[in-house]
């Protein structure tokens, strides 16, 4: 089987969930990093026409948009099955994966994690603090509802780590080292708990921003990357 490469930029909170998946399923993979700010170059959008990342290349089958790529792994790769068997519990995976891309990303990570993170860390920006304080709202709302959904499960569908658990993990994670993370989390401790045990799982610990850095560096030297155990 051919082997996996990921175009992505470190700290990538999609990208993440790429990495986190392929970790979990102990595949051997790949790190192309693009530096930022070249996203729009001719060479990337020729990967991806809305000039994103992640980008999943296996063998000569390429595709992007973070659901698809989960969803094609799990197909490719099923053990360890990552989408549960059962009907209504694939519907709450499905769910939180949806609810992630139309209303937390969009309402607390683009916004908040962008202000407070990757602006300054990459763009040497200020963060815009009326930006912050008017995403505030949308922000506490999705919290509200991804704690009501956990309710008192290990996991966002169950008993089991899933898709949609990969896929948000890295978000809170980023959300995490934001000031605004306190008030968001604080009335949610099920949420809290939850990220503690995503975060110590050790396909989360081999993708922490800084690793995926490092480890990009070298596979741009060409050394594939064996996925932890785990
Ligand atoms: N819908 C896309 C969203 C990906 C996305 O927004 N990625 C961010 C990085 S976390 C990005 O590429 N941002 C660059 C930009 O907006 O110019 C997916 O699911 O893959």
């Amino acid at each position: 089987m051919s082997e996996y490469l990921v175009h992505l930029i470190p700290g990538s909170p999609f990208a993440r969930a790429v990495l986190a998946t392929l970790e979990e399923k102990n595949a051997a993979y790949r790190l192309a990093g693009a530096v930022p700010g070249t996203l729009r170059s001719p060479q990337h959008l020729s990967r991806h026409p809305f000039g994103r990342v992640p980008v999943l290349e296996h063998g000569d089958f390429r595709l992007y948009e973070t659901q698809a790529i989960l969803r094609y792994l799990d197909r490719v790769l099923p053990d360890p099955p990552l989408t549960p068997r059962d009907p209504r519990q694939a519907a709450r995976m499905d769910q939180a994966m949806n609810i992630n891309d139309w209303y937390l990303f969009p309402g607390a990570g683009a916004v908040i994690g962008f202000q407070r993170i990757v602006g300054p860390r990459l763009m040497g920006l200020t963060p815009d603090e009326g930006a912050i304080a008017a995403a505030l709202p949308r922000a506490r709302a999705v919290f509200e509802e991804l704690a009501q959904l956990l309710g008192e499960q290990p996991y966002l569908s169950g008993e089991s780590v899933t898709l949609a658990d990969l896929m948000l993990a890295p978000q809170l994670d980023f959300l995490e080292q934001t000031p605004e993370w306190a008030a968001l989390s604080s009335q949610h401790q099920n949420l809290r708990q939850w990220l503690a045990r995503m975060q110590s799982r050790p396909s989360l610990r081999a993708t922490t921003w800084e690793q995926v850095a490092a480890r990009t560096a070298a596979s741009a030297a060409g050394a594939p990357r064996a996925a932890a155990a785990g």
